[in-house]
């Protein structure tokens, strides 16, 4: 087997197991192998971005990691990378900005990850790069005569041509993305944009099935998508649910149903939307009120982007406002967290909860929902209320789908949800639990590798 070379904007802090262990570490897991590579941004600033990678070997695996300056940190990451492309890839044209100082910053970080990496590569090695931070990297080492296989893996969904050509240098970021040997995405249906914009963008053939051609290669798109460790996750959730942290949650519930929503406080969520939806359903049907639990994890995320900034003054005002309306003396309605908590406390809760929210009004694919569905006793399961713009509604089509923007589709939802009879909600418990466990990370991993291990590769940049 070739030796793989994981890059990604974060790596993972590789030492005793974080507080919180992202979705990217847990499902390349069981991808990464001893000998194995993986090489980003350290999470630190410096005065100047590093030419150099700094590198570390952690039970055999070795990491490899530069520093970003000030000035790069704001315009590669905050600027184009956040407050641009990840707007823009969740259909959100009003929240663009676009700054060409921030886009230069962005080409300029690509350049110093490709020159710092091109020396630690060798021959043979398979180069797996990951989101929509690093789309021009397949590019910048081929610049410097890397002709390894090269894959690149998009965590945030594919929009369609007449959204992608929107960004300034529209063009260019299809020619990048097409300078790899594998281009995955998330579904089918980012796959169907990606060929056509190219087709409509670029006018290249690209017919559906078909590898694209691009230069003198051949790229192959890719619908992979990601997974998680579902077994693994299913005991830590039951173990967890003896534990002493849901304990002290069921005690405070006082018999009351739990709904959970977890996320990163992020407008791609839809969560004040959720919010409205569950004030909907204390309106709508107030049988309900006093027997149900709302917890909402949102755990604060980006908050030097402004649009995060509002975002959070948002929800601390709906929350209150649910809480001061709906709520008793010994009864509130919403408990709402903006920490994260840790994994294997977060699986307890998920067991013994009895509906999920996730509502996400973009998502590339949402592994909440996966591991809601794996954490839950098959005996007496809850059920998925489900956005249909998560990239997971492509595969759990067993959840009660809704549409995030409204909130009376979610309280009706909420409404069967918790009057679902057990023999429908284990029918439809048993279908999703086996995706989720069909679908794993693993399955996700080899389905990538395999692509690229076929792929022709080492070829040059078009011209
Ligand atoms: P994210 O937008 O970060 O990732 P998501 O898939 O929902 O989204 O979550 C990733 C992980 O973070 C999950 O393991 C989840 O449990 C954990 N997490 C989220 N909120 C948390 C909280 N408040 N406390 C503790 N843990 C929390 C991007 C894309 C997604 C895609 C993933 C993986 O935006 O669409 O599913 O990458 O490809």
């Amino acid at each position: 087997m070739s030796r793989l070379i994981i890059v990604s904007n974060r790596v993972p802090n590789p030492g005793p197991s974080p507080a919180r262990a992202g979705g990217l570490a847990v499902a390349l897991a069981s991808a990464i192998r001893k000998g194995d590579l993986w090489f980003g941004w350290s999470g630190e600033r410096a005065e100047q971005t590093s030419v150099e990678a700094r590198t570390s070997t952690h039970r055999g695996v070795h990491y490899a990691t530069i520093d970003l300056s000030d000035t790069d940190y704001e315009r590669f990451y905050v600027g184009y990378a956040n407050s641009t492309l990840w707007p823009l890839f969740h259909f959100r044209p009003g929240y663009m900005e676009y700054d060409r100082a921030a886009f230069d910053g962005y080409v300029s970080v690509n350049r110093s990850f490709a020159q710092a990496l091109a020396p630690l590569i060798q021959p043979g090695d398979l180069v797996w790069v990951h989101d929509y931070h690093l789309i021009p990297l397949a590019a910048e080492l081929r610049n410097l005569g890397v002709r390894n296989r090269m894959g690149f893996f998009l965590h945030v969904p594919f929009v369609p041509a007449s959204l992608l050509e929107t960004v300034p240098n529209a063009q260019n970021l299809l020619q990048e993305l097409c300078s790899y040997d594998v281009v995955a995405f998330q579904t089918e249906r980012n796959v169907g944009d990606f060929r056509d914009c190219v087709r409509r963008m670029l006018d290249i053939p690209a017919s559906p099935g078909q590898p694209i051609p691009f230069g003198n290669r051949q790229v192959i798109p890719l619908a992979c998508p990601i997974g998680i460790d579902a077994r693994k996750f299913a005991s830590q959730a039951a173990r967890a649910a003896q534990g002493k942290d849901t304990a002290r949650l069921l005690s405070s519930l006082a018999g009351r149903k739990l709904i959970i929503g977890v996320d990163r406080l992020d407008y791609s969520k839809g969560l004040p939307q959720r919010f409205d939806g569950y004030a909907r359903l204390l309106d709508m049907f107030p049988e309900h009120r006093q027997k149900v639990s709302y917890l909402q994890v949102a755990a604060l995320s980006r908050s030097d982007v402004t649009q995060y900034q509002r975002l959070k003054i948002e929800l601390d005002r709906k929350a209150g406002e649910i809480n001061g309306r709906f709520a008793e003396y010994d009864w509130v309605p919403l408990r709402y967290i903006t920490r994260t908590l840790q994994r294997n406390i977060l699986s307890g809760f998920y067991h013994v909860a009895k509906a999920a929210l996730v509502t996400p009004l973009r998502d590339g694919m949402n592994l909440v929902a996966k591991e809601f569905i794996a954490a839950q006793p098959e005996d007496d399961p809850g059920v998925l209320i489900l956005s249909a713009f998560a990239g997971a509604a492509e595969e759990l089509t067993e959840a009660l789908t809704i549409n995030p923007l409204d909130a009376d589709e979610i309280a009706e939802a909420l409404h069967t949800a918790l009057r679902m009879p057990l023999d429908e909600r284990i029918g439809r418990h048993r279908a999703l639990r086996q995706k989720v466990l069909t679908n794993s990370a693993r399955a996700y991993c080899d389905r990538f590798l395999r692509a690229l291990q076929s792929s022709d590769g080492g070829g040059t940049l078009a011209a």
